[in-house]
């Protein structure tokens, strides 16, 4: 035990560095197994996070105690994707006990950072929806918010990115390779998950439903500890594994293969993140891997219930679920399944108490991202909860029909035409609230896809603008920065980030200034020795950092900025002599396995860097720099070092982004359309320290029904079209002059992302960009403003919008 003083009540106990380094020593032989004399880094890594969980656990007693007995109502937030990143820092950063864990290092000889980058990067999500989970995780905690986070315990997260020869490869990610200090396994705390099979009635009412198929959830819980470790809440990640371990009779007949069938069969459910689901297995596998987290979820909440209370119908007063996105829309279906089969609730019954307790976030409204599923696939996989579908479908619309409003039936209906489950219907019907993820995304959810559904049920839709969590986003990841603020306004902003406004008065005082852009200048010094070490490319510190950091999608029109970037080119090109505002164009971002044109568009970026970074011409005038295998923890380097954050979706595409806002506190200006969040963020931040360009949500709808003709566009737009031509004419792919043809096409043709509408008003803005960069003054007391401006982006706020518009809990303290 580790030797420590007892702090008042919210504040951390005082641990010595001392106590702390002979933990450390304790846990490399006791728990690692290995003398000092032969540890190896991830070896000292290992004992050093088995110490600092020890920090965690005994707070998370506590916490867990606490929630039982004040009887609060609780948050169960269940997520397809979490992207937690690495854990230890956050984890010394929340409990207040970095400087002893630093000085404890240091005793032992070893580096606190090579420590932390040891650790490996959790990458159990996609992007911002499994990063907007993770926030909300810290935030809960922070607030006291009692509360579980469930997920699936991929073996496998999110692929490795690799670049050969330019073009992304997809590896195995194998985060669980070398252990998890940060897990607990609860063998004793698994559920069966049924699949296939009958159902049968018994004629007095009980319904039995004969699996064909039947698997273990097994949980692994993560302590998630808030800020100043007040809190402790649990991460409970599910792993599927079979319910006999091995079939000894085929085993002992020497067929060793179908002996461990059973084993592959159930494993395989937990194993990947996103398999492809392109073919009818992949599918079949996607919509077990949903059932198989919410059922085992929701068995787990009902069990907790049911520990303190005895009334299932007084579900709704304790426990709150929310399903991010539609990822685990069957809980509407499996809680009716649960109340009305194990329970005997009547289905009416049932169904009330359902939308009592769920809620739905909805991420995006883009139509390929609102998960249907095939009515036969369904009820092959999922039997009972096909019946079940039918009879909320039948019943809702007879509920409808009753009460003669303006909506057509066709749009409500949850099963279209008999063969396919709408699920973003599901959710909204069985939900007490529905939100979207921005103002202007909530709105259009109101006036496009819910259109019918708002109708019906005015209230039910509710904003909840995203946020992200100071502490990870600024904190720990921008240690300059947050000096320099903890110098000047103390740490109130840590807790109540919109207590940073406080500094935006020094944003005219020089001395102020002149740290704030040494802190910047410092860590565009990391970045660049980061993008040296990982691409070999030399980039000068003293350039403009303009960083495009997202999923590869067209809508976020990464092809708009490299157009943007070749026409630039042959600017420096045809006049070098000219003053140029030296450009480190820095792009980062996955694209999905299948998703061949954005595949495409990430071997642009590339050809384009080979080409625009060799040219002696160009010298650092213009470099192009593409990471490889983007991920939170390269985030955290690349995000304290931007200048400009580059947020150029088609306006009305984008739910919100959540890294405008984590550029945004960070210092970098942003340069974007009004979309998603931006619109807000440009509120905040005001005009003067913000570049809109381009569409509006209204232009984009308006010209889309229209027509829109991108030819005329590109015929009248020189620099546009000498930018296209120079991508089909083999200036970047000497090598097959024929490579970007389709990408250009595209372009000509349809241009359904408005890359060339928006062109000519990107490519101006961007050149004032260039002039403002000149006045450093200047630029950084915008900067500062930046800064300053966006506390109210913090996921503590949004979490207390939940908690009283969508949830209806309180903090335990
Ligand atoms: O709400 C969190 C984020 O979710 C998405 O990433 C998503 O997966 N649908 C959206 O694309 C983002 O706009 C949003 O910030």
């Amino acid at each position: 035990m580790i030797e420590e003083a007892a702090g008042s009540a919210g504040q951390p106990r005082t641990l010595t560095a001392a106590a702390f380094r002979d933990a450390v020593r304790a846990k490399l032989a006791y728990a690692v197994g290995k003398d000092p004399s032969r540890a190896t880094a991830k070896d000292w890594s290992m004992a050093l996070s088995l110490a600092v969980r020890d920090q965690v656990v005994e707070r998370w007693f506590e916490s867990t105690k606490a929630s039982h007995a004040g009887q609060k109502k609780h948050v169960y937030y269940l997520s397809m994707e979490f992207l937690i990143g690495r854990l230890l820092n956050d984890a010394v950063c929340n409990l207040g006990i970095e400087s002893q864990v630093r000085s404890a290092c240091a005793e032992l000889g070893i580096d606190y950072q090579a420590q932390l980058e040891q650790e490996s990067d959790a990458a159990l999500g996609n992007g911002g929806l499994g990063r907007l989970a993770a926030c909300f995780l810290d935030s809960m905690s922070t607030l006291g918010i009692p509360a579980h986070g469930y997920g699936i315990r991929y073996d496998h997260g999110l692929f490795r990115q690799r670049f050969h020869d330019g073009w992304q490869v997809e590896e195995p990610e194998d985060w669980l390779v070398s252990g998890r200090a940060w897990e607990f396994e609860r063998a004793e705390m698994a559920y069966l998950v049924k699949f296939g099979g009958q159902i049968s009635f018994d004629g007095h009412g009980a319904t039995y439903w004969r699996a064909d198929e039947t698997v273990k959830a097994v949980a692994y819980d993560t302590p998630i500890a808030g800020w100043r470790g007040r809190h402790v809440n649990t991460l409970r990640l599910w792993a599927s594994r079979p319910v006999e371990v091995l079939d000894l009779g085929r085993f002992n007949h020497g067929d060793y293969m179908s002996a461990a069938e059973k084993t592959i069969r159930a494993e395989t459910i937990s194993r990947v993140l996103y398999p492809d689901d392109t073919t009818a297995e992949g599918k079949e596998l996607r919509l077990k891997q949903e059932y198989f987290f919410t059922s085992a979820s929701l068995q787990d909440i009902i069990r907790r219930y049911l520990e303190d209370n005895d009334d299932i119908r007084k579900l709704p007063d304790q426990v709150a679920i929310q399903m991010n996105d539609t990822h685990p829309a069957i809980a509407v279906a499996e809680l009716m399944r649960i109340l009305a089969d194990d329970y005997r609730l009547t289905f009416p019954e049932a169904f009330e108490i359902t939308r009592q307790c769920l809620s739905y976030t909805n991420h995006t409204l883009m139509p390929e991202a609102l998960e249907r599923w095939n009515t036969n696939l369904f009820r092959k996989v999922l039997p009972r909860h096909m019946q079940i579908i039918e009879w909320i479908d039948y019943h809702h619309l007879a509920e409808v029909q009753g009460r003669n409003l303006p909506v057509s039936l066709d749009a409500i209906r949850i099963i279209e035409w008999g063969s396919e489950i709408k699920m973003g219907s599901l959710a909204f019907v069985g939900s007490r609230r529905v939100n979207g993820v921005s103002a202007l995304h909530t709105e259009l959810m109101k006036q496009t896809v819910f259109k019918d559904y708002h109708v019906l049920y005015p209230d039910r839709i509710v904003n909840e603008t995203n946020g992200i969590t100071p502490r990870r986003w600024l904190y720990e990841c921008n240690p300059g920065l947050r000096a320099l603020l903890l110098e000047a306004i103390g740490d109130g902003w840590v807790d109540n980030l919109e207590r940073i406004e406080e500094a935006a008065k020094f944003a005219t005082d020089a001395s102020f200034r002149e740290k704030f852009a040494a802190a910047k200048k410092a860590n565009k010094v990391r970045l660049a020795a980061e993008i040296e070490r990982r691409i070999g490319l030399r980039v000068d510190p003293s350039a403009l950092f303009d960083v495009q950091i997202k999923r590869m999608h067209e809508y976020k029109r990464q092809l708009l900025n490299i157009l943007e970037t070749i026409a630039l080119y042959q600017a420096i090109r045809r006049g070098p002599g000219a003053e140029w505002t030296p450009r480190v164009k820095i792009f980062g971002g996955k694209a999905a396995p299948g998703y061949q044109i954005a595949k495409r568009i990430i071997k642009l970026a590339n050809d384009v860097a080979r080409v625009v970074n060799n040219d002696p011409i160009i010298g650092d005038r213009l470099k192009v720099a593409v990471l490889p295998n983007y991920n939170v923890s390269l985030a955290e380097v690349i995000i304290p070092a931007a200048d400009l954050s580059e947020q150029i979706s088609t306006a009305g595409m984008e739910a919100s982004g959540t890294g405008n806002m984590k550029l945004a506190l960070n210092g970098a200006l942003t340069i974007g359309t009004l979309d998603g969040a931006n619109v807000e963020i440009a509120e905040r931040v005001g005009p003067d320290n913000i570049y809109i360009f381009g569409l509006t949500a209204d232009d984009v709808a308006g010209l889309r029904q229209r027509g829109y003709n991108p030819n005329a566009t590109i015929d009248s737009d020189p620099t546009l079209k000498g930018a296209i031509d120079a991508m089909v004419n083999g200036t970047f792919s000497p090598d097959d002059h024929g490579r970007f043809n389709e990408v250009a096409d595209r372009l000509w043709h349809t241009d359904w992302f408005l890359v060339t509408a928006d062109f000519q008003s990107y490519f101006q803005t961007q050149r004032t960009v260039d002039l403002d960069y000149r006045d450093k003054n200047r630029w950084t007391e915008r900067s500062i403003l930046n800064t300053t401006k966006v506390g109210w982006f913090s996921s503590d706020r949004t979490i207390r919008g939940y908690s009283k518009d969508v949830w209806g809990v309180e903090p335990i303290f």
